[in-house]
C-alpha cells in the first residue's frame, strides 16, 4: 500500500513503503543517488544506490530530471544524516511522468519568475505550506461559527449595486445590463438573517483597488457574518472570540506545517482581550507621533501602521465619522457624528483584518443617508425593503483570509496567501 511521506517520518526502521510523488532535488555521487522526493505531506530522502536497484530502475534514476513524477518502493532507515532523520532506501523506481524541460523554479529566480509561473511555484515546500495552514484557517473559521448556531449561506457575485461605494466595482457586461462583481455580501446576509437569525459565508470579494500596497488584491476571500438581534457590543465580543479562535487552533492544526516554514504562531498576541480606542483617540496618538491628523483624516496603512505599533494585541479602531464610513452604518445614539462602527487592526504593522458595524435599521434614516451620499434608492429598493417589514437590530463584520494569514504567517505580502494572487497588475496565470 502506498505511503504519504509524512507517514513514512513516523513509521517503522525496516517497513517496506511505496511513495508517489514528484523529485524535488537530486544528487549524484556515482553509484549513489539521492533524491528528495516531495508529495502533498513533505519531503524525504531517498537513496538509491546501484546495488539495491535494477540496472534499468538505476539507470532511470540516474536520468531523471527534477519535477518527474516517480513512483518509489524502499525500506525506512533511520539516519542521523538525512534530513529529519530518516530515509528511504530505494528497492525500485519508476518514472510515471517525465519533466520534458528544465524546471524554471530554482533557488534565487525573482519574485516576478515565480509569480509568473504560479502554477508551478506552487509545487514548492513553502507554498504547499503555506496553503495547507490555510486550508486548517478555513476550517478552524467553519469550527467556529458552526458551534455558535451561524448557518453557512452562500450568496451572488454579480451584483447591481455597490456595498463599499463606486470606486473599486468591477463592472460585468449582463446580457446588454451593467451589473459588478461583489465588494461584499453584507446586504444579502442582511436580508437573509430575518429567515436564519445569524449567518456567515467565506467567499470572494472584488474590489477594483489601484492600491500596489502589501495587502491588497483585487480578489479576495472574505469570511462575512451577520447576526439578527446584535448590538455592538455583541459585535465586538463575537469577532474578537473569532479572531482568537482562528490563531489558536490554526496554530494547533498546523504544526508540521509551521516546522516547514520555521516559524511560530504568535499565540500571545491574542491571550489579552484586545484593545480597543476610538477614532478621535486615534487621532492623539497619530498627532503624539508628529503626523497630521485632523477631525475626519482617514486612517491609511501609514497611520494604521503608527496605531498598532503601540499596541501588543490587536486593536479595535471604532467610532468612524459618518463621513468615512459607508453609508449603512448606524450612527452613535449618544453622538450622531460618529458611527458605531470598529475596524480591527493586526499587531506588528499588519494593519485593518476586520472592517465591521452595526446597521441603520430604520427605514427613514436609511433612506436619507443613501439620498445622502448621493446614491439612488431605486438600486437599493430591495434593501431598504428589509427595513418595511419587521426590522430589528442587527450587525455584522468581514474579515479578509488573506490578511489574517499573512499576519498570522509574518508573510511579506497577501499575494503569498493565494493560491493564484489577483492583483493590479496580475491576472496570469
Ligand atoms: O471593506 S471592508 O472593511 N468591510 C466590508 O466589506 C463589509 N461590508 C463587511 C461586512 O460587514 N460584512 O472589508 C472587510 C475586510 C477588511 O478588513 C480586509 O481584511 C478585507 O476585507 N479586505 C481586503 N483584503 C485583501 N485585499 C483587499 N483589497 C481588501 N479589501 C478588504
Amino acid at each position: 500500500m502506498s505511503r504519504s511521506v509524512g507517514e513514512v517520518f513516523g513509521a517503522r526502521e525496516g517497513e517496506e513503503v511505496e511513495l508517489k510523488g514528484w523529485v524535488w532535488r537530486k544528487r549524484s555521487h556515482g553509484r549513489l543517488l539521492f533524491i528528495d522526493l516531495r508529495d502533498s505531506t513533505g519531503v524525504i530522502q531517498v537513496a538509491i544506490s546501484a546495488g539495491r536497484v535494477s540496472p534499468d530502475g538505476f539507470n532511470e534514476a540516474s536520468r531523471v530530471a527534477r519535477e518527474s513524477s516517480v513512483v518509489i518502493r524502499g525500506v525506512v532507515a533511520r539516519d542521523p544524516r538525512a534530513p529529519g532523520g530518516v530515509e528511504v532506501r530505494c528497492t525500485s523506481f519508476k518514472v510515471v511522468g517525465e519533466a520534458l524541460d528544465d524546471f524554471p523554479i530554482r533557488k534565487g529566480v525573482s519574485g516576478r519568475v515565480l509569480y509568473d509561473n504560479r502554477h508551478l511555484y506552487l509545487r514548492s515546500p513553502r507554498v504547499t505550506a503555506i496553503m495547507r495552514v490555510r486550508s486548517n484557517l478555513v476550517w478552524a473559521v467553519h469550527e467556529f461559527f458552526r458551534s455558535r448556531g451561524f448557518v453557512e449561506v452562500d450568496c451572488p457575485t454579480f451584483v447591481t449595486a455597490a456595498v463599499e461605494g463606486g470606486a473599486t466595482l468591477f463592472e460585468v457586461n449582463y446580457f446588454g445590463k451593467k451589473a459588478y462583481l461583489t465588494q461584499s455580501v453584507q446586504f444579502y446576509q442582511e436580508a437573509a438573517i430575518y429567515a436564519l437569525e445569524k449567518v456567515y459565508s467565506i467567499q470572494p470579494s472584488f474590489r477594483a483597488e489601484k492600491s500596489r500596497t502589501t495587502r491588497h488584491l483585487t480578489e479576495f476571500w472574505h469570511v462575512e457574518a451577520e447576526m439578527a438581534y446584535a448590538g455592538f457590543e455583541d459585535l465586538l465580543r463575537t469577532i474578537e472570540e473569532l479572531v482568537r479562535y482562528i490563531v489558536l487552533r490554526t496554530a494547533e492544526l498546523s504544526a508540521r506545517e509551521l516546522k516547514v516554514l520555521g516559524r511560530s504562531v504568535r499565540t500571545d498576541e491574542v491571550e489579552d482581550p484586545f484593545q480597543r480606542i476610538t477614532y478621535a483617540e486615534a487621532l492623539e496618538i497619530l498627532r503624539r507621533r508628529g503626523l497630521n491628523a485632523e477631525w475626519g483624516t482617514d486612517i491609511g496603512a501609514d497611520e494604521e501602521r503608527v496605531i498598532s505599533s503601540e499596541f501588543q494585541t490587536p486593536v479595535f479602531l471604532t467610532h468612524f465619522p459618518r463621513k468615512l464610513k459607508a453609508f449603512y452604518h448606524k450612527p452613535d445614539p449618544s453622538n450622531r457624528e460618529v458611527t458605531l462602527s470598529a475596524d480591527l487592526l493586526a499587531p506588528r504593522g499588519n494593519g485593518e483584518i476586520v472592517g465591521s458595524g452595526v446597521r441603520i435599521d430604520d427605514y427613514e434614516e436609511l433612506r436619507s443617508r443613501i439620498l445622502e451620499e448621493g446614491l439612488r434608492p431605486e438600486d437599493y429598493s430591495w434593501y431598504l425593503d428589509l427595513r418595511k417589514y419587521g426590522s430589528v437590530p442587527h450587525a455584522g463584520f468581514g474579515l479578509g483570509v488573506e490578511r489574517v494569514l499573512k499576519w498570522i504567517l509574518d508573510l511579506p505580502h497577501v499575494r503569498m496567501a493565494a493560491l493564484f494572487p489577483r492583483t493590479l497588475t496580475r491576472v496570469m496565470p
